[in-house]
């Protein structure tokens, strides 16, 4: 769901002044959040906001939501970091913000190179459904996507899809190949705070209808060696989590958040002619991770 917010809260978070934030290990400090919420908390309707961001996620039928921050990325600029801060603290009232790549920054930049991959993280291809860290026992719980600017030729679509919607589709023959612990895919290198390599892992885990991880990602359809039929269960799956998808375009400020445990996310191509894009001027998207609290609760 669009998350717009409050105008009297948006010009009070303008003028709110977040002070820099604190690592522990890697992930933001406990004083960090516990500063951010004080501060968020006396703003007026932040309570009710926030309410209705985590119940877009976690409650019934959710799993994603764009919060709108366009105003404020426009009033407050992204020379210095009091942006980021308050999408920080937006993150906060979600879940524990943290880095899976301990000598990377909190926020990881997604940026557009033209001699990538296309279908990886800043190529300028079609990056198919997946979710973020599949390869790891303990994926991220959410992941988030802050755009800064977007393609500004008009492509980059972002892609989502109701994993478990598209699992409820499939033949029973289907199910059962993708709970076998069959699938591979990518290097599992120096990664903090995500558990273990998961190889090879099953697409399903046994849970409980419309529970738990649908471990997946459509990229390993072309770049892992897998056999036949598993393959083929994976390719029906595949099938399904297009039929299923949204896709919405974020724009500057908009800020993406996904529930991994429910939704699958990717990216429609760039628009062709990147390279006469300046680099300074192309799509440019901060992405960063959250791991729910051990009681589901918001409190830091
Ligand atoms: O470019 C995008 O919109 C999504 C990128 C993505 O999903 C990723 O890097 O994991
Ligand atoms: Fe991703």
């Amino acid at each position: 769901m669009i998350l717009n917010i409050p105008t009297d809260l948006e010009a009070a978070l303008i003028d709110l002044s977040l002070p820099a934030w604190k690592l522990d290990g890697s992930s933001l400090a406990k004083t960090t959040m516990e500063r951010y919420r004080a501060e968020l908390t006396a703003t007026p309707r932040f309570e009710e906001t926030v309410a209705t961001l985590r119940h877009a996620l976690t409650g019934e039928g959710g799993g994603y939501a764009v919060l709108r921050l366009g105003n404020l990325v426009k009033a407050l600029g992204t020379d210095d970091d009091r942006f980021l801060r308050l999408a920080t603290a937006f993150a906060a009232e979600v879940a524990v913000p943290f880095s899976p790549f301990p000598r990377w920054p909190l926020w990881k930049d997604i940026g557009v190179k033209v001699d990538k991959d296309p279908g990886k993280s800043s190529g300028i291809g079609y990056n198919a459904f997946h979710m973020d860290l599949v390869n790891a026992t303990l994926p991220p719980d959410f992941t988030t996507l802050l755009c800064i600017r977007p393609d500004q030729l008009g492509g980059g679509r972002s892609i989502l899809t109701d994993a478990h919607a598209a699992v409820a589709r499939l033949s029973e023959g289907a199910r059962a190949l993708l709970s076998e612990p069959a699938y591979h895919y990518g290097t599992f290198f120096d990664l903090f705070g995500v558990g273990e390599e998961y190889k090879p892992f099953p697409v399903l885990d046994g849970s409980a209808e419309g529970e738990g991880f649908v471990r997946f990602t459509a990229k390993m359809l072309t770049r892992s060696p897998l056999g036949r039929a598993h393959a083929d269960a994976a390719r029906e799956l595949a099938r399904e989590l297009v039929r299923g998808q949204v896709s919405l375009m974020l724009q500057a400020g908009d800020y993406l958040l996904v529930n991994q445990h429910r939704y699958l996310h990717g990216r429609e191509a760039l628009q062709s002619g990147q390279e006469a894009v300046p680099v300074a001027e192309r799509r440019l998207l901060l992405q960063l991770f959250l791991r729910a609290r051990a009681d589901g609760g918001p409190a830091a």
